[in-house]
């Protein structure tokens, strides 16, 4: 093969493609976009300090094209064709996530690059959700659905003979990407004709709306995609001016001095004409529009508290404005150390450690306790940022855009096995991940500064 382009590359025209595309079908993302542009440069100009971290860290470069997006396919098989689809731009599946809990019958993973450098050029990712048939109730559903499953292929064959191309020759020429990114956008379109008739999507829907989504259309739409803000706060407060209705509550922690893990809030679904089967009407309710903001990584130990304060805030925030649940939030994660400084002490949080200027140039040093390397200026600790998604927001996220409030729990829980055997391959677990960029970064400091170097 002449040339090939790098997968990360690929994964660029892709996510350019797919924004382009949204902004086309769905003119209040754009609109979204553009409030969320503004706020990040007012915040980046009030903050300076910001400003310099982030470009230090090399976050500066994706800030502007940072996004993700979400699907939901019905089948093992679409699961697995999309698996090769999306390791074309060098995106694999990491984490698995369990909503059925939560009340919506799907269990997700998400593809995203996975190195430093894949993230830093652009971390799109997906979350992918499998519809899980065998939790409808009725066998009859149950049994239509799988039917009409069955009947369709979500690919188009330009992209199927691409994706085999690219794994035979291990990549893709920028011609043969060009035509892979055009194909394979056409598996994430909209389509306003659903493929079955009215009655059997209403059968559908009164089953769970979720169900009526994945099954009653060509392929799984791209539902939403979602740029990355500074300041969720204040992009929350100024979306109803800019003509956009938020959801009620932002998800995730609360306002930090140091953020920790993921906050999101999004817009509500737009209800769409659709033509059904046999020419009659109606409409469908599928896509939205979302923000979020990013922290630091938490470590399992910090998981366990965010996951305990979250429980524990549950109760007192049910029902209430956005404004009071933050505040009451808030309080709850009074118990969350909030200094970069208490979290690595406390082994809450993920920190990428490097050497200072001064670091190299101090020789060898008989220190190697790394908080006093850091005190005596030698070594830096910078925040690992969250890479991923929290199943509860996730949940809140889906609920919000499914409308009413279908929170029964369902009694098939987590399966993560017959996720990965849908999947073709095993999802990676993201705190093994974290914790050995973690370990090579302290691994990389130490071989400098001690003997073992
Ligand atoms: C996915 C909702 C979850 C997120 O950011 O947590 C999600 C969906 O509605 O398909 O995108
Ligand atoms: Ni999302």
């Amino acid at each position: 093969m002449t040339s090939p382009v790098s997968h990360h590359e690929i994964r660029d025209r892709f996510s350019r493609a797919m924004s382009a595309m949204y902004q086309d079908e769905v003119p209040q993302y754009g609109a979204l976009l553009e409030l969320v542009a503004e706020v990040n440069q007012e915040t980046l100009h009030n903050d300076p300090g910001l400003a310099e971290r982030l470009a230090a860290h090399d976050e500066m470069n994706r800030l502007g094209v940072e996004r993700h997006g979400a699907i939901r396919v019905g089948t093992p098989e679409e699961l697995s064709m999309l698996r090769r689809l999306f390791a074309v731009m060098g995106m694999f599946p990491v984490g698995y996530y369990d909503l059925s809990e939560a009340g919506v019958p799907v269990h997700s993973t998400a593809f995203r690059p996975v190195e430093d450098e894949a993230l830093a050029r652009n971390p799109f990712r997906v979350f992918t959700s499998l519809l899980r048939l065998e939790l409808i109730e009725s066998v009859e559903l149950r049994e239509r659905a799988a039917e009409i499953l069955a009947r369709r292929d979500i690919f188009t064959p330009g992209a199927r003979e691409l994706i085999e191309l690219s794994e035979r020759q291990g990549g893709l020429t920028s011609e043969q990407a060009d035509r892979f990114v055009s194909e394979a956008l056409e598996t994430f379109r909209w389509h306003q004709d659903a493929t079955v008739d009215l009655d059997t999507y209403e059968a559908l829907h009164g089953e769970h709306r979720l169900i009526a989504d994945v099954v009653c259309f060509r392929g799984p739409h791209i539902n939403h995609l979602t740029p990355r803000t500074l300041d969720i706060d204040e992009v929350q407060r100024r979306m109803p001016a800019a003509g956009i209705t938020p959801k009620e509550v932002i998800e995730g922690p609360p306002r930090r001095d140091c953020p920790i893990l993921l906050r999101q809030t999004s817009f509500k679904a737009l209800e769409e004409p659709t033509r059904f089967v046999g020419e009659r009407q109606g409409s469908h309710t599928a896509r939205f529009g979302e923000i979020e903001q990013r922290g630091v990584a938490l470590t399992p130990k910090g998981r366990a508290l965010y996951d305990r304060l979250l429980t524990e805030s549950r109760q007192r925030t049910a029902g209430l404005a956005n404004q009071a649940h933050q505040q009451v939030l808030g309080e709850v994660f009074q118990a969350f150390p909030d200094s970069h400084g208490e979290l690595r002490r406390q082994g809450l949080a993920f920190f990428d450690y490097r050497l200072t200027e001064a670091g190299r140039e101090a020789g060898l040093v008989a220190e190697t306790d790394l908080e006093v390397l850091i005190e005596q200026g030698l070594v830096s600790a910078r925040p690992i940022t969250y890479e991923d998604f929290l199943p509860v927001s996730a949940a809140g996220i889906f609920q919000s855009n499914l409308g009413g409030d279908q929170n029964q729990a369902y009694a098939g829980n987590a399966n993560r096995e017959a996720f990965e055997a849908s999947l073709g391959a095993t999802v990676t677990d993201e705190l093994a991940l974290y914790a050995r960029r973690e370990q090579g970064s302290i691994e990389a400091v130490m071989a400098v500064l001690s003997d073992a170097g």
